[in-house]
């Protein structure tokens, strides 16, 4: 960010492609919540991320929803942030479509997401998961945001947004008139991993409903899915070294930790040497406490579509005034009559 003088400013954003989990809260929206008291902050629901692979359109609307329901269910307050859907403010596709002249084919061909959403047959991916990452730098710079709360996956498509920031700049002969973002990535959370497998990250489109939890898990399923994660015969060890090479017990301790706040070390302090017959009931009294309130609400919230239609109408209309004006003076930079 060095040289920018512009406001400290937060966007960040969550597909409509699935139902939230453990690994979204933890790793990202949790920290919208804290971060809506310090900065002037921005959360989008990405209906135009989620769409490059294929969505059916009626329930993508009801995912948007979702998506927009879990912000305020876990505390996200529309009065301080601007909620909206991505595709209620124009100016992201329009900026997406500068950027895409910027962006270098060898930066995109080396992002480690699409490789692995593509698949092998990448010739049947859409061009829209290509560049992908390029709307990505646009949802962030189009309100010239400076910090950028994400889980630890997003790294490599913010190393591309600073990049994409920076050769702007320079080409244009624009000294920081975008800043780079920083990704707020740090912090118990950042990588929450399946419950089945404790080298694949909790993702929404895992075809093992038991390697999730969904903020709208009940206490039973939470309880289940708990009692039914991949571990290892051995004790829990007294200290976090103990861990390693032992991807799922690491994995289940990391969630206990971040949400009772505790580190590592902490939470082996008073588990180690017991069994996960001991520590699974544990972890699930835990989980229970912390998300079966946000699920609660959750479910509350997304009874009333009409409040929820507000919410993201208002967020749209106050996040078009920064960005609108943002894209004016890129289309003057670039040399578009204006
Ligand atoms: P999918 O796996 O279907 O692509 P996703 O579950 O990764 O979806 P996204 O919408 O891509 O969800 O991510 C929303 C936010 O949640 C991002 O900031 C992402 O880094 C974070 N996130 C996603 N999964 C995890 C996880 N397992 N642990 C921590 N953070 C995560
Ligand atoms: N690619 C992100 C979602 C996303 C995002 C953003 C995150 C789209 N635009 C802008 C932060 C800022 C993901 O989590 N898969």
């Amino acid at each position: 960010m060095s040289g920018y003088k512009g406001p400290m400013r937060v966007l960040s954003g969550i597909q409509p492609s699935g139902g939230m989990h453990l690994g979204n809260y933890l790793g990202a929206i949790r920290k919208f919540v804290e971060l809506q008291h310090e900065y002037d902050c921005f959360y989008c629901v990405v209906d135009m991320h989620a769409i490059t692979v294929w969505q059916d359109p009626e329930k993508l609307r009801e995912q948007t929803f979702h998506i927009a329901a879990s912000y305020l269910a876990a505390g996200v307050d529309p009065k301080i942030a601007a909620i909206f859907h991505q595709s209620g403010v124009r100016a992201h596709a329009e900026l997406a479509w500068i950027f895409n002249c910027v962006a270098r084919l060898g930066w995109l061909d080396r992002m480690t997401q699409f490789k692995d959403k593509a698949g092998k047959d990448k010739e049947r991916a859409s061009v829209g998961l290509y560049t992908y990452p390029v709307l990505q730098a646009a949802d962030i710079l189009v309100y010239k945001a400076t910090h950028v709360p994400v889980g630890e996956d997003q790294k490599q498509h913010l190393e591309l947004s600073r990049d994409i920031a920076g050769k702007f700049n320079h080409d244009f002969k624009a000294e920081n008139f975008f800043p780079l973002p920083e990704p707020l990535i740090k912090g118990p959370g950042a990588r929450i991993m399946s419950l089945r497998d404790g080298s694949a990250k909790m993702s929404k489109s895992d075809d093992s409903e038991n390697a999730c939890i969904f903020l709208k898990d009940g206490a039973d399923a939470i309880a289940r899915k708990i009692k039914k994660a991949k571990t290892d015969p051995e004790p829990l060890p007294s200290e976090p070294k103990g861990l390693e090479g032992r991807p799922e017990a690491a994995n289940l301790v990391g969630i206990y930790g971040a949400l009772s706040g505790k580190t590592d070390a902490q939470v082996l302090a008073d588990y180690g040497g017991q069994g996960f017959g001991v520590f699974k009931p544990a972890l699930a009294d835990l989980v229970v406490e912390k998300i079966a309130p946000i699920g609660a609400e959750l479910n509350r919230l997304e009874g009333d579509p009409g409040y929820l239609k507000s919410v993201l109408d208002k967020g749209a209309e106050r996040a078009s005034e920064v960005a609108d004006k943002v894209v004016r003076e890129v289309r003057e930079i670039v040399g578009f009559v204006v």
